[in-house]
Formats: structure tokens, sequence, C-alpha cells
């Protein structure tokens, strides 16, 4: 396999480098910082009033942690570090309470952004040779635009499709020969279920690989896709505080996502007490980013739980890889006092060779008690055979799912097209016991 590079000497640069870099920028960033009233409150309370109070990289634990809360009670200005005129572009997401968070950039972070992205789509095996469908959204989210510019910047084609419209989708693959989609992983499942319903074959596409991210999903789940498709799939994560896309990719080993650590500094912590864990501990993702002039942001929890490698990547480079993303602190679902994570779930119905390309999991009160019903959709041949191997396969994935998470779900088999599909973020846990 070749190694391809965006900018050899900063992906591999030596660690005693690296470390030197960031603690520069750390400096930097924390002086950008104090120009907000935010953080001259909040790091003023921890007795920091310049960045030269930073001593060493170690220091960055003084710096009290940002949370999304503290994004919502300044919106809109309450973080901008620069003229409002300097910035050129602003992206916003609403959360699940509706209240948004926005994020500014100058076009000097849009040149770094861009840069990132560029790095990391090279990091998988494209050039200048590629075509480039951008399935995510545009708009305020930061899939769309935060990829395009960087296939751009290497000089990818790029076909600025967005969201939605399936059939158009497999179309527009067929026609422009693409070689590479970045989409989410739950919208190419669903692709598949739809092709046969299209009269396209998989083989009249020139798919190689995929950019999959902006939600969890499992390892399972990436293997079928490459086999579903005959690619390569490839891990990408970000999130809009940290400007989107751009802040993890996985190169061609695949083997979790290298972290671009001069322009991120990423610490695992303990999600209750806020302890910095060692590498290779599981615990809550924190980023402080380091080349972001209109509006920084030091320490952010991201509520996203994974680890850290310690070991080096075959790629050569020096930048330490994170693991797929595990779970979030947030989505810890309790039923009937058990722990459960919608990723349990997913690793083990994909690991299923009858099921199909999409899933729900519902949540409800039966009495007293909680009831966990997994609804799958499995492959339309396994209706016309026997209602027995419905009852077998039923059977089988309650006991691999028991084993697993330790009680024992209702599980609903339905043909494809059934459940809710999504063409973006998808949304499977439905859980209703607090309406009630
Ligand atoms: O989803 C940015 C992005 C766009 C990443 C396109 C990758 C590709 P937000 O909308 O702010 O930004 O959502 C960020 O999505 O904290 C994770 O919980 C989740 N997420 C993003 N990528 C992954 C991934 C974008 N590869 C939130 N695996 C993050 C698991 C992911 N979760």
């Amino acid at each position: 396999m070749e190694v391809l590079f965006w900018n050899k000497e900063l992906e591999t640069l030596p660690r005693p480098k690296l470390e030197k870099m960031q603690f520069q920028r750390l400096q930097k960033t924390v002086d950008q910082a104090l120009k907000t009233h935010f953080y001259q409150r909040r790091l003023g309370k921890a007795g920091i009033t310049s960045g030269k109070d930073i001593c060493c990289l170690k220091d960055l634990q003084k710096v009290p942690f940002t949370n999304k809360d503290d994004l919502r009670k300044n919106f809109p200005f309450g973080m901008l570090a620069v003229d409002f005129e300097q910035v050129v572009r602003l992206h916003s997401s609403s959360g699940t309470t509706g209240i948004p968070t926005v994020i500014y950039l100058t076009q000097e972070d849009l040149n770094r952004w861009t840069d990132l992205v560029a790095r990391s789509v090279v990091a998988t095996g494209c050039t200048k040779k590629d075509v480039f469908q951008n399935m995510m959204t545009y708009g305020l989210f930061t899939g769309g635009l935060g990829l395009h510019y960087g296939a751009e910047r290497v000089g990818m084609t790029v076909i600025p499709i967005g969201g939605g419209n399936t059939q158009r989708q497999v179309h527009v693959m067929k026609d422009f020969k693409t070689t590479t989609v970045h989409i989410t992983p739950s919208y190419l499942l669903h692709i598949h279920s739809k092709l046969s319903e299209y009269n396209m074959d998989i083989d009249e596409l020139h798919l190689k690989r995929a950019f999959l991210g902006a939600e969890p999903y499992s390892e399972n789940t990436r293997l079928k896709l490459e086999e579903l498709y005959g690619i390569d799939a490839f891990n990408s994560y970000g999130l809009s505080e940290m400007n989107g896309p751009g802040v993890a990719f996985e190169c061609i080993y695949k083997q979790d996502m290298h972290v671009w650590e001069d322009a991120y500094i990423v610490e695992i912590i303990d999600p209750v007490t806020g302890e910095v864990l060692e590498d290779g501990a599981k615990g809550e993702v924190v980023f402080t980013i380091l080349t972001r002039d209109a509006m920084p942001l030091l320490r952010y929890r991201t509520r996203d739980l994974a680890f850290l490698h310690p070991e080096v990547c075959s790629c050569g480079r020096t930048h330490r890889r994170l693991s797929r993303i595990l779970g979030r602190t947030d989505d810890m679902l309790i039923i009937n006092g058990v722990n459960v994570f919608p990723s349990q779930i997913e690793e083990v119905i994909m690991s299923i060779p009858e099921v199909g390309t999409n899933y729900q999991i519902q949540i409800d009160k039966a009495g007293a008690l909680d009831r966990l019903t997994v609804k799958v959709e499995i492959y339309a041949k396994m209706f016309t055979g026997e209602a027995s191997a419905l009852d077998a396969l039923k059977v089988r994935i309650m006991e691999k799912l028991r084993a697993s998470i330790t009680i024992n779900p209702r599980i609903e088999l339905h043909e494809p097209g059934v459940l809710p599909a999504f063409e973006g973020k998808a949304k499977r846990v439905v859980d209703t016991r607090e309406a009630l």
C-alpha cells in the first residue's frame, strides 16, 4: 500500500517537536481566548491572565473545562475573539434542546481547516484523479462545506450534491464514475437497500471508498458496508465546535483515526472526576483547538467516549489515533436498572448476516417495567422461506443480544423499507418512557 501525505513534514513531525509546537500554539491560543469576556472570567478565576501563565503542556490541566452549555449561554457573540467584520463564515447547530450554538471562522481559520481536511482525504489515498460525491448536508451543518473545500484543495472533482434524493444520488454516482463518497453510515446502508428498486447493480458503479462519520456506528457496520459495496470505508470524526470534520481521520491502514495534533490537543478524561487518563484508557474526549482565531475553545468536553492508541501507526504519522466513538456520556440507556449503550446493540445485530440495512431501538413501559424492543429489517429473501426459519432467526438475534447486554429484548423482524430511513444523521433510539 502506498502511503500518501499532504504535508509530510507536519504529519510525521517527531513527537518532541510536535509537542513544542503545541505548547507554543497553546500559549498564543490562551492569549487569544483572553480577548473574550467569557475566558477573561473563566481563566481569571483559575489565576490565568496571560498565555505566559502556561509554562508547559501539562499546565493545560490548570485550565477549566468548557462545555456546550457555556456556548449556549454566551450565544451569539459572547465567545467571539475578533471583530465581527473579520468573520468570513459561521456554522451553527441547534441541538436537541433547540438552543443553538454558533462557531465563527476568519479567512485564516478557514484556510487552516481546509488544509486539515485536505490532509485527511489524502491520508485515505485520494488524489486529484478522484471524483468525490459529497452526500452530506450542506448549509449550517459542517459536514457539507467542510469536506467540500478540503477535497477541492486536493484537486479532486467535487460533486456538491448534498444529502437526499436517493435515486438521483445513485445515477450521479454512475454517470460521473464517482470513486469516493462522504456520507453518514446510516444513509449509505439505506442507499444499498434501494439499488434493486432503481435497477442498478453495484458493478455499474466505480466506488472505491467512503468517508463515514457524523454519527456513531460499529465496526461491524463498517465491515458490512465494505462488503456490500466492495469499498474501503474510512472513519471520520469531528464536531462543529472543533470546526467540523477533519479533526480525526483514518489513514489507509484503517486502524482508528489520527487526531491532527498540531491543530488540536486531545485529552481523555474521567467523565465524573475530570481527571486526565493515560493513553489506552477509555473516557470522555476533550479538545483544545490551537488554530482558530475567531473563536478559541479550551478543553472542550465532547461527551464522546473513546480512547487513544499509544502505539505508532504503520503509516509513519506521529499523530496519535483516537478509537471509534464507543458511546456518549449522555446516550446510555438505563433499562430496568441495567446500563445499555446503543452501540452495543448495533455491534451485535450488524454481525448477523441475515440482518439488512436498517434497525431501530425502542424502549417503552409495559406496566411498571421498561421494555426494550429491537426492530430489524432483514433481507427480503428471508420472508419467502419457512416461517420457522424466521422464528429461529429471532431467537438467534435475541440470544446474541442477551449475551452482550444481559437483558432480554423483544425482536421484531421487518421487510426492507419499513423502518424510518435517514438521509443525514440517523435517530435510532425511540424512548417513549418519559412521555408516559
Ligand atoms: O457531525 C461533524 C462531522 C461531519 C463529522 C461529517 C464527520 C463527518 P456535529 O453535528 O457537531 O458535527 O456533531 C458532532 O457527532 O460529538 C459525535 O457524537 C458525533 N460524531 C461525529 N463523527 C462521528 C464518528 C459533525 N465518526 C458529534 N463516529 C460528535 C461517531 C461521530 N460519532
